[in-house]
């Protein structure tokens, strides 16, 4: 067996998470994340079937039985990771009955995945059944996209077409939009169901005063849709003070989306 903390998917994850947390996105315990890695790969680090033990879950995962995740534990600062991933994270296997997870490598203190397993298990079921190739859940806490979740209004048009307005990137990397969850009880079923529906239409998700979900076919995707949101937001919040006189027309995003052919939300712009 090869060394499992070497594996590329192990190696891109762990900077991926230092990075988030270098960013100061995810302060304490604060974000997680999951990935959806191939049996095969696995196969070369891991004897696959062979379960440590198995951590029961409150929600029907039947549809991805057998599928395997990389997937940051509860109560785990990101800031950690790095020194002790083995600690930090959990390799799972979703077991027969689809309820409960079995614990291939990780946690090794007795842990458990997120508390926001609903949220990352239901996105991925959501996500594959639109796009075989889709990997990567990230969620996590960016500074400006909470700050702009308090003062801004909620409808998923409004923040969309201010975020859309701030830089020429928005329209080009998320031409779909983005959807916004009120504030809910996070942790629960009922967030993770949510947030899945919303993810059928969008691949980015606020939750107000909270943070966002972003997904991908990898690492670089979750995380470049996330940052350009937040890039956003964060030119909306040094600016809305002073008052925007400049943010980009629709008729200016119209002509963007002429040039880079993007099949942007017509509903978003008038
Ligand atoms: O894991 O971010 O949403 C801590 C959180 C919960
Ligand atoms: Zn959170």
């Amino acid at each position: 067996m090869k060394n499992i903390l070497e594996a590329p998917f192990m190696v891109e994850t762990v900077r991926t998470l230092t990075n988030l947390y270098r960013l100061g996105w995810d302060e304490r315990n604060g974000g997680n994340l999951s990935v959806l890695l191939d049996e095969d790969v696995v196969a070369e680090y891991l004897d696959t079937g062979k379960v440590i033990r198995e951590i029961p879950m409150t929600f029907d995962a039947s549809s991805i039985i057998g599928k395997i995740f990389l997937v940051t534990g509860t109560g785990k600062y990101f800031k950690n990771v790095q020194y002790d991933p083995a600690y930090n994270l959990g390799i799972i296997k979703i077991g027969k009955s689809g309820k409960v997870a079995e614990l291939l490598w990780g946690y090794t203190d007795g842990g458990r995945p997120t508390s926001e397993l609903p949220a990352h298990l239901l996105s991925h079921i959501t996500r594959l059944a639109i796009d075989p190739s889709h990997r990567v859940v990230m969620h996590t806490h960016p500074t400006n996209t909470i700050a702009m979740s308090l003062v801004h209004s909620l409808s998923e048009r409004d923040f969309t077409r201010t975020l859309w307005q701030m830089q020429t990137e928005s329209i080009v990397v998320f031409p779909e939009g983005v959807a916004v969850l009120p504030w809910m009880v996070c942790g629960t079923n009922e967030i993770g169901e949510a947030t899945a529906e919303k993810l059928k239409e969008q691949r980015l998700c606020v939750w107000a005063a909270h943070g966002i979900y972003g997904v991908g076919r990898d690492l670089d995707e979750a995380f470049g849709l996330i940052e350009t949101v937040e890039k956003a937001a964060q030119l909306y919040m040094l600016s809305v003070n002073a008052g925007i006189k400049n943010g980009i027309t629709d008729s200016q995003l119209k002509d963007l989306a002429a040039v880079f052919g993007l099949n942007y939300n017509k509903d978003y712009l008038d």
